[in-house]
Parts: structure tokens; sequence; C-alpha cells
């Protein structure tokens, strides 16, 4: 899993509302309605503005990392929830969190971010509702993911996340990693699941690429995608940090790119974890 800078984070806050207008221009949703659309249509609840949402720093390991808790907690006020950043980390701002009655704790080490609903025990993680986030706003932007081919970049826990959601939306897969013996193990296990016309694998970058021109980006920082390879009307859902397009991919795919550093999967972990 990527570690984010304070430079991905930092501008969060005071860019949410640009950045949820860009989404909607994008996708045709919102950050709510997308995040909506992703648990199953959950009902709007209008008690979201009384649901208090305590983030809490943890210092373990490589430490906090500045603006990321603010960041977390812009996203989530920003789609209507009483939101706060503990005063403390670590267990004294679990404790925080606690004193303050907050209904949800979202908290984040080296290794896992989760929100915890404290009313019914659910427990989300990060990378798996980015991967359902992601899959959303891919199917969004082109439309519908049924029998269309999917470029998969990167064969990791978020490519495999995304995998399974992009064939239960009945999308074709070609999976690429650049680990070859993580892309084959990941395929095997696809195609054992939903059969090998829809799930390939063993292609070279330039070769999947002229087979697809949706993309998934789930890779994590080798600049996979340049632009004389992409397909004249690529779309790009591109979770992983940072995105595997070149400059010249980013100016050829144009608006057609969803790629965001915490906003999709703050808003589905905050949707799932209230999740009925
Ligand atoms: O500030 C803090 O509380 C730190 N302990 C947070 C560390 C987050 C590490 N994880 C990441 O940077 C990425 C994010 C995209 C979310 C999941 N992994």
């Amino acid at each position: 899993m990527t570690r984010l800078k304070t430079a991905d984070v930092m501008n969060i806050p005071a860019m949410i509302q640009n950045y949820d207008y860009e989404l909607k221009k994008v996708t045709g949703l919102s950050l709510m309605e997308l995040a909506l659309e992703v648990t199953n249509g959950l009902k709007y609840d209008t008690q979201i503005h009384r649901t208090r949402v305590a983030v809490i720093p943890v210092t373990s390991g490589e430490g906090a990392i500045n603006g990321f808790s603010e960041a977390v907690q812009s996203i989530a006020f920003h789609l209507g929830f009483d939101a706060f950043v503990t005063k403390f980390p670590d267990v004294r701002g679990l404790a925080e969190a606690y004193n303050k009655k907050a209904d949800l704790i979202m908290i984040a080490d080296d290794h896992n971010f989760i929100a915890i609903n404290l009313g019914n025990g659910r427990v989300v993680n990060n990378t798996e509702a980015t991967a359902a986030g992601y899959v959303a706003a891919l199917k969004q932007m082109c439309g519908s993911l049924v029998d269309q081919t999917v470029l998969l970049l990167g064969a990791g826990f978020l490519g495999s996340c995304a995998a399974e959601r992009l064939l239960q939306h009945g999308a074709r897969l070609i999976i690429h990693d650049l680990d070859q013996e993580i892309e084959r193990s990941l395929a095997s296990k696809l195609i054992t699941n939903y059969g090998g016309t829809k799930v390939l694998y063993g292609y070279g970058i330039t070769r999947a690429l002229s087979m697809s021109r949706l993309i998934f980006d789930a890779s994590s920082g080798d600049v996979f995608i340049h632009g004389g390879l992409l397909q004249d009307n690529s779309f790009v859902a591109a979770p992983g940090i940072p995105i595997g397009l070149n400059e010249d991919a980013i100016l050829k795919v144009g608006t057609r790119v969803v790629h965001d550093p915490l906003q999709i999967g703050v808003a589905v972990m905050l949707f799932q974890a209230l999740g009925s």
C-alpha cells in the first residue's frame, strides 16, 4: 500500500468543493451520490449531520502524516457528517473519541485504514472501499461495464478487490502486473470462479492496452502507460498512488480519468460503515 505524503493531502480541505464539482462533471455523480451508489443505494439519511465521526491520528510506525487526519475530517464534514479530529493521537485519542460520543471512528496506521461503527460494530477497510468506489466511477464514466474489456493494472490487494467487482459488473478482465507471478496467481484464482473467457493475462502492456480502452490503474507508482499506447477514447479509473499515466497519457485521456488520493475511498468507507 502506498504511503501518502503531506503534499498529497494538504490541499484536500481547501479544494473539496472544486473536487466534488469536477467529479460530477466527469462521472455525472457527486461524491455523495457515488458513495451511495456503491452502498446499494443506502437511502440518504437526514440523520447524517447528527452522525459524529472521530478521526484519530496514529503515531505508530512511520508516524502521523501531517494533514492526513484533517483531510479525512474535511471529506466527512463535506458529506454532512459531524466530523472532528481528536486532540490526542493513539490510545488517548481513542478514549477521547468515546468520551465525545463518536458514532464512527476512522483510524489508520502504516498498514490499514479502517472505519468502525461503534453502534453496530461494522468495520470497513479503505482498500476495499476504494476499489468499490472506483469501479462505480468507471462504470459511470463509460455507461456500462457489461461485456466491456477492462485492463487491470496491478494485481495486489487493491487490484484483487477491484477485479471481483469488475467481473461482478459483467466486465472481461485483462490482468497485468509487473510481477508475473502475482499476475498469474490472481488470474488463476479469478478463472476458477469466472472462467477463462472473462479473465485474460500474460499480455505485455503494449498488447494489453491495444485490447482495452477501459483501464483500472491499481498500480503503485510504476509509470505503465505512455500516451502513444493509450487508445483515443480511453477511460481511466486510477486509485493507485501515484497515477500510472505519464504526462502525455494524462493529456490524451483529458477529462476521462478519475484519480484522487483519499476522497472516493473515504466517502465509500463512511457510507459502508453506516450501512444497513
Ligand atoms: O496520520 C496518521 O494517522 C498516519 N498513521 C496515517 C498513515 C496512513 C498510511 N496509509 C496511506 O497513506 C494510504 C492511504 C491512501 C490510505 C491507505 N493507505
